[in-house]
């Protein structure tokens, strides 16, 4: 099924697989006027395993009970990406997980509401060794140089990534110095595209870590230094059960709702 375009979202971070927390997300998507979910990655495409299709019919549940016309979502690290890479997009570009729920291949650009969206899915699994391969970490999860070059260079208004920017104030556990270098090889990727397709917004999951910040960088227009700026938006995850998971996006005018400050989310079952 191919939604309309929504006018309201609701921006949600990781939600791995968490069908509890994918109905709380959709009831409160209704209640704040929302018509569509887009999520950051990390979302649980897990064809592989029962519990990773039972989720898939959960998700197809809840937005319609909710009345949600579709549940997008950017791949993160932790899906299921050789499942993912064997799905053929749809005419638009976008691919149809089960009714109701779509991916937004690495590269894709659409437009909601006459706004330009871009996405940039994936990141590098800090845990990947404890972790097995085609079970539960696929190598596609990383982001590449290829994807960069499929978002391509024209203007965005919003990139939909799942790994942050390099140099944002974002701090991890301490990991082993190769495992350093690729994690952070994907966040400069994003910070390259970022420059090249100049989004007033950025909007991510991963860090599991709720926070907003002004990016800014110096780009050379004619003989002159012109200070660009985007704005970048990281989310929380499930396992925070509140408001710090999700953030309303208008667009049209096009506007970021930070929820920290409003009502947090009804917890899964109360
Ligand atoms: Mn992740």
């Amino acid at each position: 099924m191919n939604a309309a375009d929504p006018k309201r979202i609701l921006l949600a971070g990781d939600v791995h697989g968490n069908s509890r927390w994918m109905g709380t997300l959709c009831k409160l998507a209704r209640r704040l006027g929302c018509d569509a979910i887009l999520q950051l990655g990390d979302f649980g495409y897990w064809p592989h395993t029962a519990d990773g299709l039972k989720f898939l019919s959960q998700v197809t549940l809840h937005a319609e009970r909710h009345g949600i016309d579709c549940v997008y979502w950017v791949d993160g690290n932790h899906e299921n990406h050789d499942a993912l890479a064997n799905l053929e997009p749809d005419e638009d570009g976008m691919v149809t997980i089960v009714d109701r729920c779509r991916y937004l291949p690495r590269g894709h650009r659409w437009q909601w509401a006459g706004v330009r969206f871009g996405a940039l899915g994936g990141a590098f699994s800090v845990d990947h060794a404890v972790r097995q391969e085609g079970t539960s970490w696929w190598r596609r999860e990383v982001l590449t140089d290829a994807d960069v070059e499929r978002l391509g260079q024209e203007p965005l208004d919003v990139l939909v990534t799942h790994d942050a920017p390099d140099g944002m104030p974002l701090r991890g556990f301490p990991i082993p110095q190769v495992d350093e270098i690729l994690s952070r090889e994907v966040r400069i990727r994003i910070l390259q595209a970022i420059h090249a397709t100049q989004p007033k917004l950025v909007v991510h999951g991963h860090w599991h870590h709720r926070y907003s910040h002004q990016l800014e960088w110096p780009e050379s227009v004619a003989d002159d230094l012109v200070w660009r700026t985007a704005q970048v938006e990281g989310l929380g995850a499930d396992i925070h059960q509140d408001n710090r998971a999700w953030a309303v996006l208008d667009l049209s005018p096009l506007c970021f709702s930070d929820a920290r400050d409003s009502t947090p989310a009804s917890r899964p079952g109360a």
